[in-house]
């Protein structure tokens, strides 16, 4: 099998919430030496089909959660893969959480794994946290940078609240939001100064904005 059709055989797998294929197919890839960010980046599609299933309502809120579940397991498949390649300096510290009314928390543990693994301290604030918590949590952490994950439309207004309240009580870092639903539209009225849908590109922004506070400090 090459690696277009393994590929789409692990998207179809988790698109049809077949727990057991998925599973046995991510083993497989790892067992050959695949990257696990390209494998990743196959379940995170599954996932986004699995959505389209959920708004035709050819699936249900079971359905998410069945997905859900099965991109936990992968995940325990793949951490181990992903630390064993820690890389750099230390990077810097960055305050991560899922915002208020939203506890989507998948892609955001992603972002904390592959951060660490760049030598990032992460203080993780987990799901549904409230611009107050952020707001309090800026002072004691005080990072380099801020990420804000959501995947509700409703989470829109959350990330907004946060980030005024963040920047009213002197944060002045710059703020990253991500989530699969984002998109270009979304970064503005939020008030966020960079946004992504994956991430490789969220942890690539991360380094290009802190190497330059890093060097900016003093030793
Ligand atoms: C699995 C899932 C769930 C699971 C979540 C389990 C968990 N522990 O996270 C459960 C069952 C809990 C769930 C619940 C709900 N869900 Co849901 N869910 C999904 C689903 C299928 C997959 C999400 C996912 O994990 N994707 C895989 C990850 C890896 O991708 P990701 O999150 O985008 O993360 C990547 C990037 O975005 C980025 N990233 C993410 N965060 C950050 C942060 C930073 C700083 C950076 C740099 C990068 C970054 O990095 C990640 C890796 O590349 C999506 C479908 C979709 N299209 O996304 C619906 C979806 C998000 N859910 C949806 C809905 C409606 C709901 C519910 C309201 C359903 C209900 N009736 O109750 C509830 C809401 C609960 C709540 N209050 O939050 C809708 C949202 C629609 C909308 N626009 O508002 C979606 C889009 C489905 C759909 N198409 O309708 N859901």
């Amino acid at each position: 099998m090459n690696n277009t059709d393994t590929s789409a055989i692990l998207i179809a797998a988790i698109t049809d919430l077949q727990e057991e294929t998925a599973l046995a197919l991510v083993r497989q890839r790892l067992d050959a030496g695949d990257d696990p960010l390209l494998i990743i980046e196959d379940c995170q599609e599954g996932m986004r089909q699995v959505g389209v299933r959920y708004e035709r309502n050819e699936y249900y809120l079971a359905g998410l959660i069945m997905a859900g579940e099965i991109f936990r397991q992968v995940m325990e498949l793949l951490q181990p893969v992903v630390e064993r390649q820690v890389s750099g300096q230390s990077s810097g510290r960055i305050l991560l959480g899922t915002v208020e009314g939203d506890i989507h928390d998948l892609g955001k543990n992603i972002v904390n794994m592959l951060l660490s693994c760049h030598r990032f301290v992460v203080h993780d604030r987990s799901v549904d946290v409230s611009p107050t918590i952020f707001a309090e949590q800026a002072a004691p952490v005080q990072p380099h940078l801020v990420g804000l994950s959501g995947l509700l439309t409703n989470a829109y207004d959350a990330m907004r609240e946060t980030i005024t309240l963040l920047r009213a009580q002197g944060y002045q870092g710059p703020i990253i939001i991500g989530g699969g639903q984002l998109s270009e539209k979304v970064c503005p009225y939020v008030g966020a100064d960079h946004w992504t849908i994956d991430a490789v590109t969220g942890v690539e922004l991360c380094q290009q904005l802190i190497s330059g506070q890093m060097q900016a400090e003093p030793d």
